[in-house]
C-alpha cells in the first residue's frame, strides 16, 4: 500500500513509519516539524539524540535499501498543499498522528489553548475536507485518546466507542447507538473529543472510511526497527510538559531524581508499549471498514495501572525515592478504570505488559543519555488554573 504517515517525525509516528516500510509498504512521512520548534520554545530536548528527519530516512535507506519520502506540510495551515499532495499521490491509507499532543502544554496559557485547538481541530478538518474533495478512497486511521472519556469509571468497562441506549419516545422505548459520552480533562483531550464529531460527519456524509484508535499512555522507546541503527533512535520526552508518566518515572529512577507523583497518585490510566502501538496500527490497517460503515473505534491499550502503583514498582526496581507533589492538574484524586479492548485481541494482538523486562530497557537508555537531561526541566509546572500553576511553581 502507499501509506501517508502524518506526524511521522514524532514519538509514535517515526517507529510506525519504519515498521510499515519494513513490511514493504510505500511510506510517505508528512510533518511540519512543529515538535522540534516546540522543544526550542520550551528549552528542552529529547533524551535520545534525534537526527533531522532527512538524515533519519537516509539512514533507513542505507540500512534496509527501502525509501521513505518526507514532505514538509502543515496540515492546519497549508490546506491547498495538502489537497494537492493527496490528489497527486492518492495514498491507499493515511495514518494521522499530526496533532499537539501534550495536555500540560495545551493548558500552559491562553495562547497555548488557542494554538492547540487551531492546530488540532483545523488540521483534522482540513484533512477530512481534502479527502472528500479529492475523492480518494484512502482508509484514515487516526490516533485518538482514552482520555476523551475523562476516566470517570461507573464500574463498567469503557466500551469501544459506542453505547447502546434506550430513549423514551411517545410510542415507547426505542434503542439507539450513540458515541460514548466524552468528558475531556484538558484542552488537548477536548480537541480529540471534537475530532470524533468531525469523523462521524464525514463518514456519514461523504462515505469516508475511518478508524479512530483511542490510545492509552504510550511507554518505552525502542521498537524492532529503531534498534537497527543508533541514528534511527526514537524520540523520548522526559520534560514536565511532554514527558508521560511512566517514561518520566523511569528516567527519574535512572538519574536518582525522586519520582514525581502528583497528589496521592490515585489516577488509574491505560497504558501501551510503543511496540504494541505500531503493531495495533498494522492490525487496524488490515481491517479497514467499508465505505458507508460507521467510524470504527478501537480502545488501543493493553493494561490499566494506578500512578502510585507504577511509582512503587519503579522504586522497588531501582531503589528510587517517591515524592508526592501538589497536583498541577484538575483531576479526580482517585479513579478506577476498566477498558474493553476485545477488538484488538480478536485481531491477534499479543499484549506486551510491564512485566516483560522492558522497564529496565528504558532505564538503560536513560543512563546512556543521562548527560542530555536538564534536571530543571523535570518538574511539571503547567497548571490547569493559575492557582494550581502557582502552587506547582512554588513546590516543584
Ligand atoms: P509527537 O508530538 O511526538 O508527534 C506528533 C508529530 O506531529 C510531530 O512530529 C509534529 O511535528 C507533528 N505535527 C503536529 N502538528 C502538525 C501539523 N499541523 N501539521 C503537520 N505535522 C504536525 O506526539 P506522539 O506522542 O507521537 O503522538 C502522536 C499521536 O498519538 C497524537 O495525535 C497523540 O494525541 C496520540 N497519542 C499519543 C500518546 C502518547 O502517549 N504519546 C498516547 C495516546 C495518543
Ligand atoms: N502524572 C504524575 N506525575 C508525572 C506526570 C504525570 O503523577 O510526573 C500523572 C498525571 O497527573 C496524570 C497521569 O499521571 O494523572 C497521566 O499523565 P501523563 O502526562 O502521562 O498522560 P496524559 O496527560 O493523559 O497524556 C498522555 C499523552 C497524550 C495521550 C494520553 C493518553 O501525552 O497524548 O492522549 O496520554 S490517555 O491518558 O489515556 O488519555
Amino acid at each position: 500500500m502507499k501509506i501517508a504517515v502524518l506526524g511521522g517525525d514524532g514519538f509514535c509516528g517515526w517507529p510506525t513509519a519504519l515498521h510499515l516500510s519494513d513490511q514493504g509498504h510505500d511510506v510517505h512521512v508528512i510533518d511540519n516539524l512543529s515538535r522540534r520548534w516546540i522543544d526550542a520554545e520550551l528549552g528542552v530536548q529529547s533524551l535520545t539524540p534525534m537526527d533531522s528527519i532527512q538524515e533519519r530516512v537516509r539512514i533507513w535507506k542505507k540500512v534496509t535499501g527501502r525509501t521513505i519520502e518526507f514532505h514538509k506540510i502543515d496540515l492546519a495551515k497549508q490546506y491547498d498543499r495538502l489537497r494537492l499532495w493527496l490528489s497527486e499521490e492518492r495514498p491507499d491509507a493515511i495514518i494521522h498522528f499530526a496533532e499537539q499532543r501534550a495536555a500540560p502544554y495545551s493548558m500552559k496559557s491562553d495562547s497555548h489553548k488557542v494554538y492547540t485547538v487551531d492546530n488540532n481541530v483545523r488540521g483534522t478538518h482540513n484533512l477530512l475536507a481534502a479527502m472528500a474533495e479529492t475523492g480518494i478512497d484512502a482508509h484514515l486511521v487516526h490516533l485518538g485518546t482514552m482520555g476523551v472519556y475523562g476516566y470517570s469509571s461507573v464500574g463498567a468497562p469503557i466500551p469501544e466507542g459506542y453505547l447502546d441506549v434506550e430513549i423514551d419516545t411517545p410510542s415507547g422505548k426505542k434503542g439507539q447507538e450513540i458515541l460514548y459520552p466524552t468528558k475531556p480533562g484538558s484542552v488537548y483531550h477536548m480537541t480529540k473529543s471534537l475530532d470524533q464529531i468531525l469523523f462521524q460527519f464525514y463518514a456519514q456524509n461523504d462515505g469516508l472510511r475511518i478508524t479512530d484508535l483511542h490510545q492509552g499512555i504510550v511507554w518505552g522507546t525502542h521498537t524492532e526497527q529503531t534498534k537497527r541503527h543508533e541514528q534511527l533512535i526514537n524520540r523520548f520526552d522526559y520534560d514536565g510538559d511532554y514527558g508521560t508518566v511512566l517514561n518520566r518515572f523511569l528516567i527519574q529512577a535512572a538519574i536518582g531524581y525522586p519520582l514525581t507523583v502528583h497528589g496521592t497518585g490515585g489516577q488509574t490510566r491505560a497504558f501501551i508499549h510503543i511496540q504494541d502501538t505500531v503493531r495495533c496500527i498494522e492490525l487496524a490497517l488490515g481491517d479497514a471498514p467499508e465505505r458507508g460503515d460507521r467510524v470504527r473505534i478501537f480502545n488501543q491499550m493493553t493494561e490499566t495501572r494506578r500512578v502510585r502503583d507504577l511509582a512503587e514498582l519503579v522504586a522497588k526496581l531501582s531503589g528510587a525515592e517517591i515524592a508526592y507533589l501538589p497536583n498541577p492538574r484538575k483531576e479526580a484524586a482517585e479513579n478506577d478504570l476498566i477498558v474493553d479492548n476485545k477488538q484488538f485481541l480478536a485481531l491477534g494482538l499479543e499484549p506486551t505488559t510491564l512485566a516483560e523486562g522492558l522497564l529496565e530497557e528504558v532505564v538503560e537508555v536513560a543512563k546512556r543519555y543521562e548527560h542530555r537531561i536538564d534536571r530543571k526541566r523535570i518538574p511539571a509546572v503547567s497548571g490547569w488554573t493559575k492557582d494550581l500553576a502557582a502552587r506547582a511553581e512554588k513546590d516543584p
